[in-house]
């Protein structure tokens, strides 16, 4: 029988009062059979209108022959029944209730994704999380409860953006910096006239401009200050640099970029939040004609589209950290999206 994670969330009315009957009310289910429930954790609302009240949170593991739609139809319908009304998106709410894990499924149905799209990265999920199923796994990261809770203790503050060219990488990395004071910013901000020749030639001039760009990368996230405790925020992530090799370097000159990656990959920061943004390729080639480097100009969708899907493939595996993947086009609520997730961390 598979077992679940669910999270209980309350900031309105006694808020106790009422995840302890959420709670009943699923134990009693005739499907259930298994149950383990948290404490409750005071929180701090993340996201939101400003001056919410403070949450109440918890979770609970549960046995269910329920399938995972059946699941989350009936937890709706508790919200319902213990008076929730949807109204604002993040705003306050008398009961919560959140499906995070259906044992391994992985589902992105309308109205159904699991695991649940912002478990990872949420302290107020993996506190209560950890304490009934710390050492259930993620499927899609590959790490137990525990090991995301422990990532959020023990990770150095330090968020990664990425994603193919023109997406605005540097944009919301200056956008992110600007609205937390806490924060040093990390510009990769390399010599576009110099990309000239490259763009011009890639497979002739390829291998070394990429290794130029690997090393200046491995400089500047070696000079980050690991005891510094402000967030550290990159427009650029080292392991992209694996993408734009094996999209733009001819095979035989691949092995000698991925040795020296390897080598200067063992000295780098980790991030402990990687931001993948993507748009589709004919919207990043309009936005690049517009900035108009002329480095660039000879850039094409295809090309475009290559690295694009080359950073996606960098980000799937498992092992490779927490992703927040971010391709709705709307730069606003992308920074708004990002910025809720590094204050859920904290
Ligand atoms: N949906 C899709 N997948 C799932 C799933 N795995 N579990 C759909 C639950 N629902 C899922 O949900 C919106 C839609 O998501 C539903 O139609 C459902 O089919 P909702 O509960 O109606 O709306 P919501 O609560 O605004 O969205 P959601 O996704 O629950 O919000 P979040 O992202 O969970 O944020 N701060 C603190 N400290 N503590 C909190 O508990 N909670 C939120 C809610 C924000 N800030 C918080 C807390
Ligand atoms: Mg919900």
């Amino acid at each position: 029988m598979p077992v679940c994670l669910i999270a209980l969330g309350s900031n309105q009315g006694d808020r106790q009062a009422t995840l302890e009957a959420a709670v009943a009310r699923v134990v009693r289910h005739p499907h259930v059979t298994g149950s383990a429930v948290s404490r409750w954790y005071e929180t701090t609302p993340i996201g939101g209108p400003a001056g919410q009240p403070r949450y109440l949170n918890g979770a609970m593991r549960i046995d269910t022959s329920l399938d995972p739609r059946g699941l989350l139809l009936f937890l709706q319908q508790v919200e319902t029944d213990l008076g929730r009304q949807r109204e604002e998106s993040w705003g306050p709410r008398t009961l919560d209730l959140d499906l995070l894990l259906f044992g391994d499924r992985v589902l992105a149905e309308p109205g159904l994704v699991v695991p649940h799209p912002r478990m990872a990265w949420r302290r107020f999920v993996l506190e209560p999380a950890a304490e009934v199923a710390g050492a259930m796994v993620h499927p899609t990261i590959g790490w137990t409860v525990a090991q995301l809770l422990d990532h959020l203790n023990t990770a150095k503050p330090y968020v990664a953006v990425t994603g193919p060219i023109g997406v605005g990488k540097t944009h919301l990395a200056q956008r992110l910096a600007a609205a937390m004071s806490n924060s040093r910013l990390v510009l990769e901000q390399p010599d576009w006239d110099r990309l000239d020749a490259f763009y011009a030639d890639p497979s002739g001039l390829g291998l070394a401009m990429e290794l130029e760009f690997l090393e200046h990368r491995a400089r500047l996230l070696g000079d980050l200050d690991r005891s510094d405790s402000r967030w550290a925020i990159s427009d650029f992530w080292f392991d992209q640099s694996k993408a734009f090799a094996r999209t733009w370097l001819p095979k035989s000159q691949q092995p000698a970029f991925f040795e020296r990656f390897e080598i200067l990959r063992g000295a780098v920061v980790a991030p402990k939040l990687i931001v993948q943004l993507d748009a589709a390729p004919r919207e990043l080639l309009s936005r690049v004609r517009r900035r108009g480097r002329s480095c660039e100009r000879r850039l094409t969708e295809d090309q475009l589209n290559r690295i694009r899907c080359a950073i996606r493939e960098e980000t799937e595996p498992c092992g490779v950290g927490l992703v927040l993947r971010a391709d709705n086009g709307d730069p606003t609520a992308v920074f708004q999206q990002v910025l809720a997730a590094l204050r859920a961390m904290d």
